[in-house]
């Protein structure tokens, strides 16, 4: 039976807002948890990835989980380890104590970062980034985000859980910079993921690039659609505008060269 009750992780940031909105469409019903407080929700369970028994609460009796709580930018390696390296995997275990069936991960595109981008885009089916392409985390952070891929491969092979992990691209209203005309992913199709990867069937350990279906597109989407995911959005409407403002990538520059953008540079700096 498709998954009803699910566990939203992360649910006070970025992302999780802007699911909790538009999940509840397809039929969910979200349970809510996040470090911080969410306003208006009060409901949401407040609690830390580090506090085991919380977890084990908050899994009971859930059809699924989507795990978008964690940090999101680079960070000392201290601190990643606590949030997402132990985080990811306290939430695994307590998801195989409580026998839930699935996963949704948010990984990112920064656990492939250092991968070079297509030189040429827009160029129709040439060079897209394929899904088996080496990991190369761009920071702590990707490598974070490399050890949950691995951590789920392992959980779904030795204990049977299934994960969809989403090397998500850039999910925000709008995109903001040149490079995310190419991985931008609009909130109305990270929704749609979401829901494909919640309902697919026998998807054991998949993974998936997640974005939008952009002119500029710089990897490879089947195993997205696979799922049964059919993006609606294109990024192509805000290129004008953005490269008027900022110019068009240069590969010259470090900060375009790959796939990870400005995280690739040492330290890594926000164009944002
Ligand atoms: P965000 O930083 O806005 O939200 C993350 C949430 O996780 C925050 O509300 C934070 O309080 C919570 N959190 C962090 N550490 C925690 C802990 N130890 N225990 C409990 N809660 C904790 O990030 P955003 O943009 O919403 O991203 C959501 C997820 O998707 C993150 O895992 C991020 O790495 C991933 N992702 C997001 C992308 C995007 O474009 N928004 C791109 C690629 C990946
Ligand atoms: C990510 O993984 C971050 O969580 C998000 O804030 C964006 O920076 C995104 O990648 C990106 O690459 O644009």
């Amino acid at each position: 039976p498709a998954p009803r009750t699910v566990l939203l992780t992360g649910a006070a940031g970025g992302m999780g807002t802007l699911m909790r909105e538009l999940l509840p469409a397809y039929g969910y019903q979200l349970r809510l948890l996040d470090q911080l407080p969410i306003e208006g929700e009060p409901d949401a369970i407040t609690a830390d990835l580090s506090d085991r028994d919380a977890l084990r609460e908050a899994v009971r009796d859930v059809d699924a989980i989507i795990h978008l709580a964690g940090i999101s930018l680079e960070a000392p390696f201290e601190k990643i380890l606590r949030s997402n390296i132990e985080g990811t995997y306290n939430l695994y275990e307590a998801a195989r104590e409580a026998g839930v069936r699935r996963i949704v991960f948010a990984s990112s595109n920064h656990a492939v970062g250092f991968t070079p981008r297509p030189a040429e885009t827009p160029v129709p089916g040439a060079s897209l980034i394929p899904l088996d392409t080496p990991r190369r985390p761009d920071t702590f952070y990707g490598l974070s985000k490399s050890f949950g891929e691995d951590l789920a491969s392992l959980y779904w092979d030795k204990h049977g859980i299934e994960t969809v992990a989403i090397r998500i691209g850039s999910c925000f209203p709008e995109p903001t910079t040149v490079r995310m005309l190419s991985i931008w992913m609009s909130p109305a199709d990270g929704a749609r993921l979401l829901h494909a990867a919640l309902t697919a069937e026998n998807v054991g350990y998949t993974v998936v690039y997640g974005s939008s279906a952009n002119t500029r597109l710089w990897w490879d989407l089947s195993s997205a659609r696979a799922l049964g995911y059919e993006p609606r959005d294109d990024s192509e409407p805000y290129a004008a505008k953005l490269i008027a403002e900022q110019g068009e990538l240069d590969p010259d520059n470090p900060d375009h060269a790959y796939l990870g953008g400005a995280f690739c540079t040492n330290p890594p700096i926000w164009p944002r």
